[in-house]
């Protein structure tokens, strides 16, 4: 018989930057919720997505990557993950075929193993040799003891059923505590920012997408056959703006139109995208400025 018991839990996907933890958040839930590039620290805050299945809701936390903090941006991701892994009833620690546990990973590995139950999951393993898969879990487990260990590709979505089933026997009971139709808690002006984020981390040379922060001005729904957006994107750099908007406005276009396709595709709507480029110097060092452009995690 069915168990018709609900059942919910809070899940932690935490590790390095870059290793796929966002790709993983969008493949579970099945829509594209969490900006995703190929450059590390793409993630800056927690994003939440809510997923039900039968009886259960998993409620899943995406964070930033684990590293040591250079700035005052830096230092608050690293908060968003201490944060979320501090009351959690499973982690996901995600990582890469490799041949030693980094000195960050053992630190974090040393705290959740001991706090909750951790299930330790090899990401793409589309692009890795499975001598180097098998050699990888040997490494990890011979120092920590994991709920299971499993390889996955978030990108191809190769074995990532396996997961529910191993996180499954964790899910304790208890009332859903979110509407069952809910994705996540971000709101669609920090969607709508984050897709345009993702965009300049693609599109752009490493120096300048780090430091963009993305403020939605205006979020207007025209009679529900037109979203009205727009967008500030702040950059460090004088330099730095000319390269977002590039020659003849080249670039600024590019970024508007893949930002717009994406946002319609999420919002079920056409998208009239207005996008602006300021400079807010040595932004990522001011308290102020992290918590204006709505980056404030500080949850102490
Ligand atoms: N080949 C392959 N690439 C993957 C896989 N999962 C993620 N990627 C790629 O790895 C890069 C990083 O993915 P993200 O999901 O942004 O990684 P993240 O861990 O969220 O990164 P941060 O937010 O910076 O900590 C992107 O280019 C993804 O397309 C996978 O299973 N296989
Ligand atoms: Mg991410």
């Amino acid at each position: 018989m069915k168990d018709l018991t609900p059942k919910t839990a809070f899940i932690a996907i935490i590790g390095l930057p870059n290793v796929g933890k966002s790709t993983l958040l969008n493949h579970l839930l099945g829509e594209k919720i969490a900006a995703v590039s190929k450059k590390p620290q793409t993630t800056r805050t927690r994003i939440t997505g809510v997923l039900v299945r039968e009886n259960i809701q998993y409620v899943f936390l995406d964070t930033p990557g684990m590293h040591r903090p250079k700035t005052k941006l830096g230092e608050g991701m690293v908060r968003a993950i201490n944060s979320s892994v501090g009351d959690v009833d499973v982690v996901l620690f995600v990582t890469e075929t490799k041949e030693e546990i980094t000195k960050i990973e053992r630190e974090m590995l040393d705290k959740v193993t001991k706090s909750c139950p951790v299930i330790l999951l090899i990401n793409k393993t589309d692009v890795s040799k499975k001598g180097d898969v098998l050699k990888t879990i040997e490494t990890f487990t011979r120092d920590y003891e994991f709920e299971a260990v499993i390889p996955i590709s978030a990108a191809t979505g190769d074995n990532t059923e396996h997961i529910f089933s191993e996180l499954d026997p964790h899910i304790p009971e208890g009332d859903w505590l979110f509407p069952s139709d809910m994705l996540t808690d971000q709101p669609e002006r920090v969607i709508a920012a984050e897709i345009i984020r993702e965009k300049l981390l693609r599109l752009l040379d490493d120096e300048v997408p780090h430091g963009t922060a993305v403020v939605i001005e205006g979020f207007r729904d025209i009679r529900g056959h037109l979203l009205d957006i727009r967008a500030e994107i702040f950059c460090e750099k004088a330099g730095h703006k000319g390269i977002i908007i590039g020659k003849n406005g080249a670039m600024l276009k590019k970024i508007g139109t893949y930002a717009r396709e994406d946002m319609e595709e999420f919002f079920g709507t056409k998208v009239n995208l207005n996008l602006w480029v300021k400079v807010k110097e040595n932004w990522r060092d001011s308290v102020a400025s992290i918590t204006n452009f709505g980056l404030n995690f500080d949850e102490e």
